[in-house]
């Protein structure tokens, strides 16, 4: 398993979010996760309006699966973790964000039964997001129905030249290829162009950024991470840690003068995605990266999850004031800490982004609901280390394909239908643009964002 990245502050360690969790904890025992079902079906205000037992605060705590009881999280007075220091009790889920934690192994944990109890979780903590979601998927659906029919009347007109028996076979082949295992890139090519795929849904990275000039994270040499030696971080990922940046914001106005100050366009990736949205087959794009660059193509904000945030705002990490993100860029550029300037407050000043440690945005956790009614995942530039985010991909359903573009099979899980598309990332998506046949619609895109 990977070792969790931890940081002390004030000689406590503090577990940060870019880890990939253990799937075999030793100590998740069945009856806790009876004792979880129970406390879900139960005490849904428990999740709602919890308060920690010793403090009650009630702003991050974690229910212990043992005994049920509720304490706050080492973000706030660290009761949870005397509690585990006390009974010995080792296994804890987050109000925040529907995460599991095994104090034994030092590490989130995942299973299969317990990412069913998180999806339980999230529906009961969001019900009215995830109605929102129900109402706008029967919506999307009936759109998707009637452009269908619009289609289907074309086609007729089409067809009505076209031999019957030539268009069996072609719905022959469609549900002959249901029943494969292995997704091939005809398969993907052939299911976009037909619209067999209606509902795609697009997981992206830092990958997908690249070229427009922002580095990725990870990549070796070129990689943000790569770069950041000079700044003496305990490691690289400390300059996005929450508890970091409350501790010496300066690393971070460092690293991101440039790296988030930098006027950049959208690539092929970018532009691919706002062709499938005219296309009438984009389902929902969910992204890590910050860059909003999807927007700068023409995607429409709700088609949009920025699971770690973005930069149009920024909110006073205190007393949650909100203050112009360009102002904030300003002082980046000037090196000049941002603080709040509300009375005896001055907190500092983040742009909206997520911080390794901090919650995922709302519209995460209730639009996650989606993967359920897609038929096509494409995941680009991303090397699915991030989680929660890349627990996404868990919840796909085994009969829909999953296509991954990017340069290493970030995946790496043996799956029934899945495609990967090695190398490079802007090449890879020319080609499939030129093999769907859709470069003129591509091109026209294009040249319009950047009008
Ligand atoms: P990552 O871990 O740096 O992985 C990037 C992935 O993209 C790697 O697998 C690379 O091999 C791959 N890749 C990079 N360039 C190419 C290319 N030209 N062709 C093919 N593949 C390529 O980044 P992740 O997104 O997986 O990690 C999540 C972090 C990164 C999130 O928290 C983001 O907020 C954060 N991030 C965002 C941005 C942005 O907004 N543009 C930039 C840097 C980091």
């Amino acid at each position: 398993m990977n070792k969790p990245l931890a940081l002390v502050i004030e000689g406590k360690e503090v577990p940060c979010f870019a880890v990939s969790p253990k799937t075999d904890c030793p100590h998740l025992k069945e009856e806790y996760i009876e004792n979880l079902k129970k406390l879900l079906s139960e005490s849904e205000n428990l999740i709602t309006s919890n308060s920690c037992e010793e403090c009650q605060d009630q702003s991050e705590n974690w229910v212990c699966l043992v005994c049920s009881k509720v304490y706050c999280a080492r973000a706030v007075k660290s009761h949870m973790v005397s509690h585990n220091e006390k009974t010995n009790h080792d296994i804890v889920l987050s109000f925040s964000d529907g995460s599991f934690w095994c104090y034994v192994c030092d590490s989130y944990i995942i299973t299969k039964q317990l990412e069913h109890l998180q999806r339980t979780f999230g529906k009961i903590k969001y019900p009215e997001e995830e109605q929102k979601q129900k109402e706008s998927k029967t919506e999307n659906i009936q759109k998707i129905e009637e452009a269908k029919k619009e289609d289907e009347d074309e086609d007729d007109k089409k067809n009505e030249k076209k031999p019957k028996l030539e268009q069996l076979f072609e719905d022959l082949t469609i549900s002959e290829n249901k029943e494969k295992k292995e997704f091939t890139y005809e398969e993907f090519i052939q299911g976009i162009k037909t619209k067999k795929f209606q509902k795609i849904i697009f997981l992206t990275g830092a990958g997908i950024s690249v070229s427009a000039g922002i580095p990725d994270f990870r990549t070796p040499g070129t990689g943000l991470y790569s770069q950041l030696e000079k700044y003496n971080l305990p490691y690289p990922e400390a300059v996005f840690e929450i508890g970091y940046f409350k501790k010496d914001p300066k690393p971070f106005y460092t690293v991101s003068n440039g790296f988030l100050t930098a006027k950049a366009h959208p690539t092929t990736s970018h532009f691919f995605q706002k062709m499938l949205f005219d296309y009438g087959v984009l389902l929902h794009i969910f992204t890590q990266n910050i860059d909003g660059l999807e927007l700068d193509a023409g995607v429409p904000l709700e088609k949009l999850c920025q699971a770690h945030g973005h930069l149009r705002t920024a909110h006073c990490i205190k007393c949650h004031q909100e203050y112009d993100a360009n102002k904030m860029m300003e002082c980046i550029q000037k090196g000049e800490i941002y603080k709040c300037d509300a009375e005896n407050c001055k907190g500092l000043i983040k742009p909206d982004v997520v911080f390794f440690g901090e919650k995922l945005p709302v519209d995460f956790f209730s639009k996650s609901f989606l993967i359920e009614d897609t038929d096509l995942v494409v995941v680009m530039g991303t090397s699915l280390v991030v989680f929660p985010f890349a627990n996404l991909i868990s919840l796909v359903h085994k009969t829909v394909p999953i296509v991954l573009i990017n340069r290493e099979n970030s995946l790496q899980q043996s799956r029934e239908n899945f495609l990967f598309i090695g190398g490079d990332i802007d090449t890879n998506v020319e080609k499939i643009v030129h093999d769907l046949g859709m470069k003129g619609t591509y091109d026209e895109i294009k040249t319009a964002a950047q009008k």
